[in-house]
């Protein structure tokens, strides 16, 4: 008999007893695997959790409760639980479910999460404002207990009243990130009661790095550690003085000898090391942080892709994995040209092959970016420094001060994280540091946590930088040569897709710095693209061409910062309407930079393509662009009914005039 068909809510866990739990675990691993199969999504770490969720959700009373899922890529069994099984097919889909928690959806996804490392962050937050909360009832003379409020006011989302506990569920890989740890500072500062579970699976999206992960790999793997304190929590209790004591004393004294010294250090109870595909062991856990007044961390070691062998047997590939067939684990995928990632790591690691001085910096993603080929060429100068992206930044200035030639290669969307490293620590000091930009535009399923759309906007209000996009996988090896022959910082956006599938550069050429690119000249209508939107103003010439005999110029823009605006001002100059495509947003991009050109120096009208002042939702990305207007069909439409009235009423008055 199914258990899952009788859940639809986290309250019919309750019923269940621990044998149970893992059994209806073994079922939604099946359900997960079955519905992912089909349309992808992060499957090995979802995999991975499902007894700890279903500890968690067992023990907790969510959302009185609040379970905050750090990235929240883990989140399905999450999902499943909590009334969202019967649509749980559309994930990741068009008008579906998010492959993230996402607060419109349910009450029980706190916060919509997708960038790493801010779970304890919200944790401490929210953990005192039901502190500050309770003492201001208090105050005002109204009962009021931390636990078991229920008079809770909903006003737009918020919680006027919180209370209950909170548990903020982080991986050892989001535990590299520099913000986890400026809220364990807080939290052990403050003796928030916070519960941090830490997953431990010794992957980041490849194996974890970083001291602190060899730290938490003793604390794993150290038998003598870990039986030492299984003997002393014995021993304890056997000491009269102290088989009385409150457990936050004991905890302590626990620490002082046994594993978690770092974190009891920090002010935190360590109570680890627990087996997370136990879901008795979890429980048991659980309920005694729950006891604990002050921070927790409950440190539980699983297995990535839990349940499904060729998951477990390749977690990497698991992370984030596209359709795929289930009795193989082989990805369902379509031949194709290479990726612009995969230009970019292959182009990088031949040019640093004639040039020692380059090195490269990932932040975790060192399959994501393509830098794989230059890590396995060359490891030496190859830097994976964890999901640490201010550090990768301020870490590459260091290393173009000693002289070197630093590519940061790390997604749009990451890199906004960055921000001040990149104004402070290299712009303003010069430094030739090249930051390779993937997943520029819309990435489609992953959403608006993960579209990269604000970068041409923050690269180009950076002075000193210079910002390029290319309209094509060889132009992309090309521009890469050429920021690394520049000396200064530069940056190359590109998107999370196929190539066109042109030849690739036998040798690097340097382009010509803030210089545009003719590809047809024609008459009426001036197209400017920069990268993707090239492609778009190319398709949308052909469609004018086609339909309404107009010949509309062309051009790929390359660079947005300097932008060439010599050939803009001359163009303009000879046609009637300049229009502007990019996949960006369209405040402060390359149709604002055009726009505010020719506002000061030219009088012809300018339309920009671009995507609009809003978060675009999740879905297939041809769809996305469909309805926030970035089509060829959309650009040809408004340059066909613009040209064609102005050549319509010129030929009115023509008649007339003849009359
Ligand atoms: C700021 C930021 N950088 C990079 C990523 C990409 N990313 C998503 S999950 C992940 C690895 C997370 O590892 P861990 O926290 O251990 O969770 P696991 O997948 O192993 O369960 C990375 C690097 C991200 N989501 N956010």
């Amino acid at each position: 008999m199914s258990l899952l068909n009788n859940i639809n809510s986290p309250s019919d866990l309750k019923r269940l007893d621990d044998q149970e739990l893992q059994e209806l675990a073994v079922e939604i691993r099946t359900f997960m695997v079955g519905a992912v199969s089909k349309v992808g999504g992060h499957l090995a770490p979802s995999l991975g959790v499902v007894e700890l969720t279903l500890a968690l959700h067992s023990v907790l009373d969510s959302p009185n409760d609040k379970i905050i899922w750090d990235v929240g890529h883990q989140c399905y069994a999450h999902k499943i639980i909590t009334g969202r099984s019967a649509e749980f097919h559309t994930i990741r889909q068009y008008g579906g479910l998010s492959g993230f928690p996402n607060k419109c959806e349910s009450e029980h996804d706190i916060v919509g999460t997708g960038h790493s490392s801010t779970s304890i962050s919200y944790g401490v937050g929210l953990q005192e404002a039901i502190r500050l909360a309770a003492a201001q009832k208090e105050l005002a003379g109204i009962e009021a207990t931390i636990e078991g409020v229920h008079d809770k006011v909903k006003r737009e989302g918020i919680d006027e009243t919180p209370s209950g506990h909170v548990a903020c569920v982080i991986g050892d890989g989001a535990l590299t990130g520099g913000i986890a740890y400026e809220a364990l500072n807080q939290a052990g500062h403050l003796k928030t009661p916070l519960i941090v579970i830490l997953n431990d699976n010794e992957m980041s999206i490849k194996p974890n790095v970083g001291a602190i992960s060899q730290y938490l790999h003793k604390l794993r793997l150290d038998p003598t550690l870990y039986k030492l304190r299984e003997e002393f929590e014995h021993g304890l209790d056997k000491i009269p003085g102290i088989r009385g004591a409150s457990r936050s004393i004991k905890e302590s004294m626990k620490a002082f000898l046994v594993p978690g010294m770092l974190f009891e250090e920090l002010g935190f109870a360590y109570i680890g090391i627990v087996d997370g595909h136990d879901v008795k062991a979890l429980r048991k856990s659980i309920r005694a942080a729950m006891e604990i007044e002050r921070p927790v961390l409950i440190h539980i070691k699983t297995t990535k892709g839990k349940g499904y062998e060729p998951a477990e047997a390749r977690p990497d590939t698991f992370h984030g994995i596209a359709p795929f067939t289930i009795s193989t684990g082989e990805a369902i995928k379509k031949p194709g040209p290479i990726t612009y990632t995969e230009a970019f790591g292959q182009g990088l690691a031949k040019m640093a092959g004639e040039d020692e001085k380059i090195v490269a910096i990932t932040a975790a993603m060192s399959s994501g970016t393509g830098l794989y080929h230059f890590e396995r060429k060359f490891p030496d100068r190859f830097f994976d420094v964890g999901i640490a992206e201010e550090h990768a930044v301020a870490f590459a200035a260091g290393l173009a001060i000693g002289g070197f030639k630093p590519v940061v290669a790390i997604y749009s969307t990451f890199l906004q994280r960055a921000f001040d490293m990149l104004v402070q620590d290299v712009a303003l000091q010069e430094l030739p540091v090249v930051f390779a930009l993937d997943r520029a535009g819309l990435v489609g399923d992953d959403g608006p946590t993960h579209h990269g759309t604000f970068d041409l906007g923050y690269l180009s209000l950076v002075p000193g930088m210079t910002v390029m996009a290319p309209k094509d996988e060889a132009e992309l090896q090309n521009m890469v040569y050429t920021a690394l022959q520049l000396n200064a910082p530069a940056a190359i956006r590109y998107p999370r897709l196929a190539g066109r599938g042109v030849p690739m550069p036998e040798k690097f050429e340097p382009l010509p710095v803030g210089k545009a690119e003719i590809i047809d000249r024609g008459e009426g209508a001036l197209l400017l693209g920069i990268g993707t939107g090239v492609g778009i103003c190319r398709r949308a010439a052909r469609l004018l061409v086609e339909q309404n005999g107009l010949r509309p110029t062309v051009v790929n823009a390359r660079f947005v910062k300097p932008l060439d605006k010599e050939l803009i001002l001359k163009l303009a100059a000879e046609h009637e309407l300049i229009i502007t495509v990019e996949e960006g947003t369209a405040m402060g991009g390359f149709g604002s930079a055009v726009q505010n050109l020719l506002a000061e120096e030219a009088s012809t009208p300018v339309k920009s393509f671009a995507i609009p002042d809003a978060f675009v939702p999740h879905g297939n990305r041809n769809k996305l662009m469909h309805d926030i207007g970035l089509t060829p069909e959309a650009v040809s439409g408004y340059v066909g009914e613009k040209l064609l009235k102005k050549i319509v009423t010129a030929e009115r008055r023509k008649v007339f005039v003849d009359e």
